[in-house]
């Protein structure tokens, strides 16, 4: 068991949740930053928060306030945590969302991470450092992506991630941290953001075999996208952090499908044909598309020995059994309920 102290931001976001989960396991110490919020959001963490006292001296979980626009609430923080390992997962994660946030999107993505490891710098700990990067980088560079492929960013997100992802290797270069980025492709999970396609596309068969609606209106549906489950990324994403020497890696399936693959699966998966219930909406068209990302992640194969355990279709039906369970249905009960559904037009 290790009695290391890891330091998360964007712990109560999906990823965050499942590698507190995975370094808890692990017998890490695990201390996060949450922004405050009118309406705090901890549901993917309240699990670990209820399992863990806080009032407890030995406390193994706990959350603290501060946010990636905010120097001195970060520097609060690192000094008093110290930790081991830092865990950079906080952003504003929506592509299509930062055409319309642009400089927040900047600041919080680009900025924040060198607000982190200027303040890891400044302390001279030998603190191990983790950037969320993102196979958005690529953006417009054509399929299969790797670590040599060139960074062609299509949104102010992918040029935020671009920045960061230099920034962290700069720090490495020129200060000698062990700062590394793990270039992440497209995961997900239940736990997905309600308005990240995938589980926008699953609440939404479970809402409309509840009546709730009746039509789901999307964007894109020909964007190729190489989906893995999140629980598997943070595994890649803590060994990335265990490695002798700081480097930068891939983390894909391998494997990509379109938005209309991903309707296929899941409609079907309830006896449904998709076409009767989703319209395609200009709204939901972004200003410029990344349209096919493919990972090549044979570098983390090797070096990480890692390789992804879930894969296209039982990531589908995870999620969508996880939206039916949300309203009390399980997938043969959800079937039944499909069979008497007539496409509606609202
Ligand atoms: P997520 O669910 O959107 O979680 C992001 C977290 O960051 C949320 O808890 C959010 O808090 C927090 N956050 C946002 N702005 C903040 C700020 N200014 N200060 C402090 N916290 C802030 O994202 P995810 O899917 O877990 O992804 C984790 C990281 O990996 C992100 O950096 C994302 O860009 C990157 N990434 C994700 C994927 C993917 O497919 N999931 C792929 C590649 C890279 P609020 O709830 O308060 O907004
Ligand atoms: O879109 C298309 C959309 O928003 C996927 C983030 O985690 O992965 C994620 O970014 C595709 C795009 O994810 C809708 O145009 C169609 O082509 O689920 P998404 P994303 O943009 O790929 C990367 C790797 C990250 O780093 C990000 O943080 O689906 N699409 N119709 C739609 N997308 C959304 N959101 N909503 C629609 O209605």
């Amino acid at each position: 068991m290790s009695c290391k102290t890891a330091l998360i931001t964007g712990i109560a976001g999906q990823d965050g949740s499942y590698l507190s989960e995975l370094l808890l396991a692990k017998g890490y110490t695990v201390r996060g930053i949450v922004r405050r919020a009118s309406y705090p959001h901890t549901e993917r963490v309240d699990h670990l928060l209820r399992a863990h006292d806080e009032r407890d001296p030995d406390c193994r979980f706990k959350l603290d306030y501060a946010d990636l626009g905010d120097v001195s609430s970060l520097r609060n923080v690192v000094e008093q945590v110290r930790p081991d390992e830092v865990y950079n997962l906080a952003s504003q994660s929506h592509v299509g969302i930062s055409f319309i946030t642009g400089e927040s999107t900047l600041d919080f993505n680009a900025i924040g991470p060198f607000r982190l490891l200027d303040t890891l710098r400044r302390m001279g700990a030998p603190t191990r450092y983790y950037q969320a990067s993102s196979s958005e980088m690529f953006g417009a560079s054509p399929p299969p992506q790797n670590e040599t492929t060139p960074f062609l960013p299509q949104s102010p997100y992918g040029v935020s991630k671009v920045a960061a992802f230099y920034l962290t290797r700069m720090h490495r270069v020129a200060y000698g941290m062990f700062a590394a980025n793990g270039i992440l492709f497209n995961h997900e999970s239940p736990r997905r953001g309600i308005n990240f396609v995938t589980r926008k596309i699953t609440r939404g068969i479970a809402s409309i075999l509840t009546g709730e609606i009746r039509k789901l209106y999307l964007g894109n549906l020909d964007a190729k996208r190489d989906w893995g489950f999140s629980g598997d990324y943070v595994e890649a994403i803590w060994r990335i952090l265990q490695q002798p020497e700081p480097d930068d890696f891939v983390i894909a399936t391998g494997d990509t499908r379109t938005v209309r693959e991903f309707l296929e699966e899941t409609f079907s998966l309830l006896g449904l044909v998709w076409e009767d219930f989703v319209e395609v909406e200009d709204r939901y068209m972004r200003p410029a598309e990344v349209p096919a990302l493919l990972g090549d992640a044979s570098k983390a194969r090797r070096v990480l020995a890692w390789e992804p355990k879930v894969r296209f279709k039982e990531l589908c039906r995870m999620m969508l059994e996880g939206d039916l369970a949300a309203k009390g249905l399980t997938l043969e009960a959800a079937r039944a309920l499909g069979s008497t559904l007539r496409p509606g037009k609202k």
